[in-house]
């Protein structure tokens, strides 16, 4: 039985990659961080009481800030392949956190290559390092490919641009089979809900449902590659599966606006919005609402935009070339835009009609936006 290591394994693409993991047969470790409150929302339905025999999925605390802890757990568990997905994640957060974010997502990927290393395991364990399409940055060329020169426009995207190198740069030195997967923009109901397509969705929802009046956003022009997490955490697999290790681009090839989003998640809820005005000043109204559950009236102003959640340096467009990872991995994601924002707007949908419920039974709900 094959045994995997995940860090980030509490996130999104933790959670769909250890339910591929496990359908695929092998025995999941996680690392897990230590916190106040539960963190395991999403992988509490994989749980499995350490009491119990064959356990296949085992949570482990620890911290990519903390070496000795990840030696440790590297020697304890002996995994075939190590899957970094462990970041903070977020590009506007990276700015309030560089710090941070450069100990995490940059040193954090060289203490598991490390690890890998003072262990003797090179030869029996791969690693796969979670790149981003943030490497890019500012548009050099587009489609993006492998090829494609770097310019990162964040700390995070900074850090990761060592996180890349460090990655490379073992691979040649030390002979490992470690790969760098740059993934374009992936979404789900699982994504944490301050990323632009899930806070767009929560807030639909809310909309719809006379849970919130508006949905305040930053730049609307902004242009994005979005696939489905599903999809893409079978791509990080294939990517360890290979003869060779190398480096591949994860996208769709379609990129499409912020604003553009706004409008088809809209439309999930029979809402159909126009956009008026120029710049900060530019809105979202109701032309039509066709859907007899959700009462807008026409002419109701559902979003407008709030200089906060711009970024001090953005990036504006990404489109990345998946050719290499379709022709070499056979990768081809079963998702497109439509089904992505179908299933999200569904489940926010979903989940604040259960809010709503519990409002009516004089229950407080949790009233977050960012
Ligand atoms: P999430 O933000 O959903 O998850 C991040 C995970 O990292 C969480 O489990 C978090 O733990 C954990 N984490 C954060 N800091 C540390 C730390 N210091 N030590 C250990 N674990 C830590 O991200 P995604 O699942 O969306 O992304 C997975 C990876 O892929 C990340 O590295 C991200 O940067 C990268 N990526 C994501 C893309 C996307 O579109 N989703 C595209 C390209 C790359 P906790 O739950 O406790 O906060
Ligand atoms: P991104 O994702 O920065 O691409 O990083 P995010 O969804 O945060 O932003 C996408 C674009 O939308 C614009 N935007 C807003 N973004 C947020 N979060 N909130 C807003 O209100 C808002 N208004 C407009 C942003 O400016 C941006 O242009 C994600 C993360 O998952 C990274 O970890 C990952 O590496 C990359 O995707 C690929």
């Amino acid at each position: 039985m094959k045994k995997a290591l995940i860090t980030g394994i509490t996130g999104q693409d933790g959670a769909y990659l250890s339910e591929l993991l496990l359908e695929k047969g092998y025995e999941v470790h996680g690392l897990k961080r230590r916190s106040s409150l539960f963190n395991t929302d999403r992988i509490d339905h994989l749980y499995q009481d350490p009491h119990e025999e064959n356990v296949r999925f085992k949570l482990h605390y620890g911290d990519l800030n903390d070496s000795t802890n990840l030696i440790r757990i590297v020697q304890e568990i002996q995994p075939d392949e190590i899957y970094n997905l462990g970041a903070m994640s977020h590009v506007k957060v990276s700015f309030d956190t560089p710090e941070y974010t450069a100990n995490a997502d940059g040193i954090g990927t060289l203490r598991i290559l490390e690890a890998v290393r003072i262990l003797g395991l090179t030869g029996k364990t791969k690693i796969y390092q979670a790149s981003t399409s943030e490497l890019y940055g500012l548009v050099q060329a587009v489609p993006q490919s492998e090829t494609t020169p770097f310019y990162p426009r964040s700390p995070y995207a900074v850090a990761k641009l060592y996180g890349y190198w460090i990655t490379v740069n073992y691979r040649e030195a030390y002979n490992m089979f470690a790969c760098n997967g740059i993934l374009f923009n992936h979404e789900s109901p699982l994504r944490g809900e301050t990323f632009v397509t899930r806070k767009i969705t929560r807030a639909v929802a809310k909309i719809a449902l006379g849970l919130q009046d508006k949905l305040y956003m930053g730049n609307i022009d902004a242009k994005r590659d979005w696939g489905h997490a599903k999809d893409y955490v079978e791509a990080m697999w294939l990517i360890l599966q290979q003869d060779t290790p190398e480096d591949f681009v994860i996208a769709t090839g379609v990129t499409t606006t912020v604003r553009e989003f706004i409008k088809m998640a809209f439309q999930e809820v029979g809402i159909e919005v126009e956009f008026k005005g120029e710049g900060v000043d530019e809105k979202a109204y109701v032309v039509k609402a066709s859907n007899p559950d959700y009462s807008l009236p026409v002419g109701t102003e559902v979003m407008a935009i709030d200089p906060r959640y711009f970024r001090p340096t953005e990036v504006e467009l990404l489109i990345g070339d998946p050719t290499k990872s379709k022709t070499k991995l056979g990768w081809k994601p079963k998702y497109d835009l439509a089904a992505l924002v179908k299933e999200m707007v569904a489940a926010d949908v979903e989940c604040f009609r259960k809010e709503t419920l519990l409002k009516s039974h004089g229950y407080s709900i949790r009233n977050q936006y960012e």
